[in-house]
């Protein structure tokens, strides 16, 4: 059940290049608990679409099933929105986007959603690079069904029962970068300044982009033992870099320090600024990306900020030349190509 929101707003709200105050990017009041790191990810959304300056109705939002597929009922209530089935949402995504490649697709989903019942579905949707944004609210276990153990569930990480997972996990940001993601981030849902940017960067990204963002469930794996509980989040994050988006058109008037400041442009002319922490970190190095996820890992640590990024990427319509028209834009008239050519095509094949 979803509840309506006060209408109510301070007159003097900020407004957008498109006269829309950030409330008009909100959704229904969340019904999830109190403190769910998936609330704080939903605010990200409708802060980067606000400063995006996104049409509502240019953006759909899809989801599988789950507490984090509950939330496009959050965000942006003016946009097309599809709540698919458990671990569907990619399948869903591909044929929305191939019938209509004009609208911003925003995926999200759940560790559950993904790393277990959608798996098949998700590696085959980053294969064939759908340009979308992919969002993963990861909490380590399945928070509608009571807090059973996920399969990115920490290897030795206790849930609230005292059970300690004994199974290894799934990584998914460097799987994601395995099998050919050309933008790749992980987040912290407590990190809005890190988080907001990321997606910003997603959202212009033409191609497949995830983000990882971990996301504590405090009803169910919030306790001592958990690695996904904020507690431990909060001590073991370690960010690769300060991150900036900075959009196309815009001034760019901050001073870049030798060897400290990476910009990646992207292909409408917009920059990621990053403000390197590590100074070898480089996100166009995708073996050095693989090994800096694994060694945080080592480690115990949770690597945040961009990972990996390829802006010279080609999504799923350019691989299989569809028309530039979008394919529910077309008429009769260019489908159907009439009988003399039919009677030419049929007699190739006799
Ligand atoms: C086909 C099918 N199998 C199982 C379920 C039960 N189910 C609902 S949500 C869920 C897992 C949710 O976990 P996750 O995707 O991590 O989301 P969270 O609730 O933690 O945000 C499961 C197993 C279902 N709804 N449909
Ligand atoms: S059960 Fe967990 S994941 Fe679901 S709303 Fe509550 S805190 Fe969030």
């Amino acid at each position: 059940m979803s509840y309506v929101r006060p209408k109510f707003r301070h007159p003097s709200l900020p407004t957008n290049k498109l006269g829309y105050t950030v409330d008009y990017y909100e959704g229904s009041l969340s019904t999830l608990c109190a403190g769910c790191g998936h609330d704080s990810i939903s605010a990200s959304v409708i802060q980067a679409a606000f400063e995006l300056n996104i049409e509502p109705h240019r953006l759909a939002k899809l989801s599988g099933i789950g507490c984090s597929s509950k939330t496009p009922a959050y965000f942006l209530s003016h946009s097309h929105g599809f709540n698919s089935v458990h671990g569907r949402m990619p399948s869903v995504a591909t044929g929305a986007n191939l019938a209509n490649k004009d609208l911003i697709y925003f995926g999200v989903s759940g560790d559950g959603d993904t790393a277990s019942i959608g798996m098949g579905q998700f590696v085959h949707v980053i294969r064939r690079n759908l340009n979308m944004v992919y969002v993963v609210m990861n909490n380590g276990c399945y928070g509608l069904t009571k807090g059973q153990d996920s399969a990115t569930a920490d290897n030795g990480s206790k849930n609230k029962s005292g059970q300690v997972n004994p199974f290894e996990s799934i990584d998914l940001a460097s799987l994601a970068i395995e099998l050919g993601a050309t933008f790749v981030a992980q987040s912290f849902s407590g990190d809005k300044t890190q988080l907001i940017p990321l997606m910003k960067a997603a959202i212009k990204h033409p191609g497949f982009a995830f983000i990882n963002v971990i996301s504590p469930c405090v009803t169910f794996n919030n306790n001592v033992g958990s690695t996904k509980s904020y507690d431990y989040v909060r001590e073991h994050v370690e960010a690769t870099s300060t991150i900036d988006f900075v959009p196309q058109m815009t001034e760019i008037t901050t001073s870049y320090g030798e060897g400290t400041t990476e910009k990646v442009k992207m292909h409408d002319g917009s920059f990621i600024q990053l403000n390197k922490l590590s100074k070898d970190w480089d996100p166009l190095d995708k073996r050095s990306a693989v090994n800096a996820i694994m060694s945080a890992k080592e480690k115990g640590e949770i690597l945040t900020g961009l990972l990996y990024m390829n802006p010279d990427t080609q999504d799923l319509h350019q691989t299989i030349n569809s028309s530039d028209t979008p394919l529910n834009m077309l008429h009769e008239k260019e489908l159907c190509p009439g009988s003399t050519i039919l009677k030419e095509i049929n007699a190739n094949f006799r």
